[in-house]
């Protein structure tokens, strides 16, 4: 039986990637915060809560990193323990960068001196292409990130390959665009306009307020997303891989496949910050636009070339955007009905 520890476990990726790995007889270890314990809902909706070790971890703390690392003797460490929320990484850019750079060096290290035979896979994000430098990225475009995640995550997408590069440390990222799910953070805008749309059609909230409507993103589905991580580490030779779907899509066209599953004719009026969105047969306003919710410096448009994880790892999207909507209000419906 392998041993793996998913760090950041009680999150979406974490969540999906245990009940994979589970599926696969591993005995999976979670590592925790001690101040986390009341976040096993998603664990709880799988319904893998108690088929999980959890460990106290926080990978913010040098100690515990090495005993559990030096005591355990993983087999693999998935580190998907993150500030992951690019919109409040301005306002957090120390703490953002503890976790997102600082913690990733603690791991490597570990490995490094406790537990060389460890696969490590990071999770890397289409956040460090930012203003992008191709039009379609893949794993050789230069990276330009926008925001302290992105710069964070750049820092330990490096550490990584100079680890794998210097000491020879089976260690891997897989450089992931947007990948959303039912289990997806409320904070994040897909999950935001699918949990609110559904309120505002059972009556129970008037408006959807969001940011930037026009931002474009390559929205894939997070279940799928997580079989990548585990493809990465089962290779003979550890390499970086973007995982994407190919196509982008904007904010407001994710709102208009949301509104058409749940029968809204929405009629759009105006542009940029004065943009408003009706409910044609209800005659009301029901999404508007903050300029609370733009960000310092916006990311407009990303879009990943799957090529390589497909000839490599024979790994490729299969739910679209479309389906990711209907799926994602399916389950918001559900829950609010
Ligand atoms: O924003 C725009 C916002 O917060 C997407 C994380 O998993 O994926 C995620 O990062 C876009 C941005 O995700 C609202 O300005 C408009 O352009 O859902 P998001 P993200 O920032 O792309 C990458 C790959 C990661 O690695 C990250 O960890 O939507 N937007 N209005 C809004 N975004 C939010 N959150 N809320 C709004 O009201």
């Amino acid at each position: 039986m392998k041993k793996a520890l998913i760090t950041g476990i009680t999150g979406q990726d974490g969540t999906y990637l245990a009940n994979l790995l589970l599926e696969k007889n591993y005995e999976v270890f979670g590592g925790m915060r001690r101040n986390s314990q009341d976040e096993l809902h998603r664990l709880r909706v799988l319904k893998i809560h108690e088929k999980v070790t959890f460990i106290n971890l926080d990978i913010c703390d040098q100690f515990q990193v090495f005993e559990a690392i030096r005591n355990h003797q993983f087999d693999e460490i998935y580190n998907l323990a993150a500030q992951s929320f690019v919109g409040s990484s301005w306002d957090l850019s120390i703490p953002t960068t503890n976790v997102n750079s600082i913690g990733v060096l603690y791991l490597l290290e570990s490995i490094k001196r406790f537990s060389p035979h460890t696969k490590f896979y990071q999770a890397s994000t289409s956040e460090m292409f930012g203003k992008i430098l191709e039009p379609i990225q893949n794993e050789t475009t230069p990276f330009y990130p926008r925001s302290p995640y992105g710069v964070s995550k750049l820092y330990s997408h490096w550490m990584t390959i100079n680890y794998r590069e210097s000491f020879g440390l089976r260690a891997c990222s897989g450089i992931l665009f947007n990948h959303e799910s039912p289990l997806r953070g409320p904070e994040f805008v897909t999950k935001k306009i699918t949990t609110q749309l559904c309120e505002i059609k059972f009556g129970s909230r008037e408006k959807l307020i969001l940011g930037n409507l026009n931002a474009k993103r390559d929205w894939g589905y997070a279940k799928e997303y997580v079989k990548a991580m585990w493809l990465m580490l089962q290779q003979d030779h550890l390499e970086d891989y973007v995982i994407a779907t190919g196509k982008t899509t904007s904010v407001k066209e994710f709102i208009s496949f949301c509104c058409a599953e749940l029968e809204i004719d929405l009629a759009w009026e105006g542009e940029g910050e004065f943009e408003k969105g009706f409910d044609q047969k209800t005659n009301k306003l029901i999404i508007e636009v903050s300029k609370d919710y733009y960000r310092p410096a916006e990311v407009d448009i990303l879009i990943g070339s799957p090529k390589k994880a497909k000839k490599q790892l024979g790994w490729e999207a299969k739910t679209d955007v479309k389906s990711l909507a209907s799926i994602m209000v399916s389950f918001d419906r559900e829950r609010l009905s």
